[in-house]
């Protein structure tokens, strides 16, 4: 066995094949620095990628369900989402953050976690792994290093994204790659993460690293997918392009031959995936895409993923049927945090299944009415359990996926969790409305998450966890990015979760006519109602959209209480945004004059109509 932080002559090999001293150098000093007991370097070789798949069974960080293919992985009880509070963002002197964004002095915090760093692979295998951020051999290409002890990360990230070891050699010896160092720490009987308390992710923009520690769940561990996209953003907004948290998909309408791409923000458990796997359209990616234009007038997206993190609960035959499909036929596929029973997985919502009285769940063995250390009853899955699988599993894998020119994009979505306000689909009115109606998405929590039910939470462009540039900075990059375009994507807001009287007002899979609306409006099929707040679909074609995808009636009085204007709800909403934007510096302008429209016309038809919910037909 060679020494600690030695790489034996196998590994070293291979790192000089990529003619990069910047990349052997990070491999020697994170070695030194976590000491594992040995160094294994996988290049894109597939029988080098499938000993990391055995190595998370050999390790116990997974194991096999009954499904061929299957797997289960659990994260520590304390390490089950994102962990906000110590994710920061290591600052230099003299630069600001936008206010929602944690920070750490950087010299204190790169003291802080290279600290907790050392020593901390002792025992385990430190795994160095090359990744493709977006399609290789492309202009998106970013090229990302993962050094991790966690055979369940560097499995993941396989099912999630492109082997980039040739990709590496592409950067012919340049540093312009990224860094990721993760060390799940000390663990448990259970393979989980022991020392939460010391769980750190520090994201350091300047030199486009990222450590991270104590901790397994993979929005905080997996380097590509939260953590690269906080790099991403930093670095498209110092430059003129996009990193944004969205879906990527084709629409497709019905009887006509053509295929329409959309992206799609929208913040955690607010129908992202479900949208992009609406049944009859086709996706690209579901989490996480960067954005450019192509020099010709368009601006072109592509998944840096390809694969699905995907939240499994409410995944079930009628609301979620090709998703449902892929997680009970065999594929590599790794669960976690769901219950398993004789060596089948249970989750929240799945369906008309019954679920065990008793099993193995992220609390370890669980039977019903099991408590937890204070007191609270322990449901038999997470609510943030997930699954992680291929893209290309999916029958309605999109043809896009791996193009490296990106898709053509012509419309956007913004979606919040909004019971009250937003209609369910509007377009805006211009570029800079778009992007206002982005900066303005909020979302309410939901009883699963927090305990308490309807707390408005903003979030701009689903991106706040994440936005590790000024507000302004940001939305300045956005506004100016949309009018250097000649072919500028129409923008889409969108609202699942309007409720009447307690109830829903619409059906989870009437988004589908939402989203088949808005692709016609692209391609000026559908005339549209002008209001303040954008263009509202009009009755007819809704009714027609309704008829030839469910061969459905949609009544008038559906559409009325769908589409309607609420004034009041729109104008307290305004006065929330005015308040939170008004302390974020440097702004642009374009913001402002888009809220204050908003806000005139709006009261202007409240002082006409003395009214303060409109029906649509006021104004036709
Ligand atoms: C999200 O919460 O937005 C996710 C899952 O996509 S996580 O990887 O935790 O960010
Ligand atoms: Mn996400």
């Amino acid at each position: 066995m060679p020494k600690s932080g030695v790489l034996d002559p196998e590994a070293l090999a291979k790192l000089e094949a990529l003619h990069n001293s910047h990349v052997i150098d990070q491999v020697k000093k994170f070695a030194s620095l976590c000491k594992p007991d040995r160094v294994t370097v996988i290049t894109d070789d597939p029988e080098e990628i499938a000993h990391v798949r055995q190595l998370a069974l050999e390790k116990g960080e997974e194991s096999r369900l009954k499904t061929e293919g299957h797997t289960i992985h659990y994260d520590g009880y304390y390490d089950q989402a994102r962990d906000k509070e110590h994710t920061a963002v290591l600052l230099p002197e003299g630069q600001n953050l936008s206010r929602s964004i944690n920070t750490v002095e950087r010299e204190a915090g790169l003291e802080e976690v290279m600290g907790i760093l050392d020593g901390a692979m002792r025992g385990k295998e430190m795994l160095v792994r090359f990744f493709s951020l977006g399609p290789t051999d492309s202009r998106f290409s970013l090229c990302a290093l993962q050094i991790t002890d966690s055979a369940y990360v560097a499995h993941s990230e396989d099912l999630l994204y492109r082997s980039g070891y040739e990709q590496f050699k592409r950067l012919q010896g340049s540093p312009a790659f990224f860094t990721f160092v993760h060390a799940a720490g000390e663990l448990d009987e259970r393979n989980c993460t022991k020392n939460v308390d010391k769980r750190r992710i520090y994201v350091d923009i300047i030199d486009g690293k990222v450590y991270s520690v104590n901790n397994q769940y993979a929005g905080n561990s997996l380097g590509l997918k939260k953590l690269a996209l906080r790099l991403g953003i930093y670095k498209a907004n110092q430059e003129d392009w996009l990193t944004e948290h969205m879906l990527v998909m084709g629409v497709h309408p019905p009887y006509k031959d053509r295929v329409t791409y959309f992206t799609g923000a929208y913040p955690s458990a607010c129908g992202k995936t479900s949208t992009a796997m609406i049944p009859g359209q086709s996706i690209v990616g579901d989490d996480i895409a960067y954005i450019r234009s192509d020099g010709e007038g368009n601006a072109r997206a592509v998944n840096i993923e390809s694969g699905i993190f995907g939240i499994i609960k409410d995944v079930n035959p009628v609301d979620d049927p090709l998703i449902y499909e892929a997680l009970t036929t065999p594929r590599e596929l790794i669960f976690s945090n769901v219950l398993v029973a004789d060596g089948v997985p249970f989750w929240q919502g799945m369906g008309d299944t019954e679920i065990p009285k008793k099993g193995v769940n992220f609390s370890g063995e669980w039977w019903e009415g099991k408590t937890d250390g204070d007191g609270k009853s322990i449901p038999f899955a997470h609510s943030n359990a997930r699954y992680t699988m291929r893209i290309s599993e999916l029958e309605n894998a999109d043809p896009m996926v791996h193009d490296p020119k990106g898709a053509v994009v012509q419309g956007i979505f913004y979606g919040g969790r909004d019971s009250d306000t937003n209609v369910p689909i509007c377009e805006a009115l211009n570029w800079e409305h778009g992007v206002y109606i982005g900066a303005t998405i909020e979302s309410e929590t939901t009883s699963a998450t927090l305990g308490m039910e309807g707390i408005r939470n903003w979030n701009p462009m689903a991106n706040l966890d994440f936005m590790v540039v000024p507000l302004g900075t940001y939305l300045r990059n956005h506004v100016e990015f949309g009018r250097r375009l000649s072919n500028c994507p129409r923008v889409f807001a969108t609202n699942y979760f309007l409720k009447h009287e307690g109830r829903y007002t619409n059906e989870i899979l009437d988004k589908t006519i939402w989203v088949l609306w808005a692709e016609g409006r692209v391609h000026g099929e559908y005339d549209a109602i002008e209001t303040p707040i954008g263009y509202l679909p009009r009755y007819g074609d809704l009714v027609e959209l309704f008829q030839q995808v469910f061969d459905k009636e949609y009544t008038g009085e559906d559409y009325e209480l769908q589409f309607s204007l609420r004034i009041e709800k729109y104008l307290g909403k305004i006065a929330r945004m005015e308040e939170i934007f008004r302390t974020e510096p440097d702004l642009p302008e374009e913001f402002w004059g888009v809220l204050s429209r908003q806000r005139t016309g709006l009261e202007a038809l409240k002082k006409e109509t003395g009214r303060s919910v409109l029906p649509p037909s006021y104004f036709q």
